[in-house]
């Protein structure tokens, strides 16, 4: 058994990118009607969460607890992303629509 983990392991770490926590996964978190779908998630601290903006109108994903993040304007069809490195809970806005909200509750890897 340990041969065999041996050479999974790290072929798993080449094919998410080599993130420095092992293994990372890429969240998709979507825009439409005026809302971030889901609305809250569970990451783990290394991985990827993309947003992608379907609505006709731009919006944002803004950190807006102790977080700052930013994706800038996010036009439709365009994508943004953020690679959280501590544990905790990051709440976000969008800073065009305060009254969109999301979470992101950030575990260790
Ligand atoms: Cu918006």
């Amino acid at each position: 058994m340990i041969g065999r983990f041996a050479i999974v392991l790290p072929l798993a770490v080449f094919a998410a990118g080599g993130g420095r926590y092992g293994p990372s996964r890429t969240h998709i978190i979507e825009i439409h009607g005026m809302a971030f779908h889901p609305a809250s998630l569970n990451v783990s601290v290394g991985d990827t969460v993309v947003w992608i903006n379907h609505d006709i109108v731009p919006h944002t994903a803004t950190g807006s607890g102790r977080r700052k993040w930013d994706s800038g304007q996010l036009q439709q069809g365009d994508s943004g992303r953020y690679v959280p490195r501590r544990a905790g809970r990051a709440p976000y806005t969008c800073s065009l629509h305060p009254t969109m909200k999301g979470l992101l509750i950030i575990g260790r890897e």
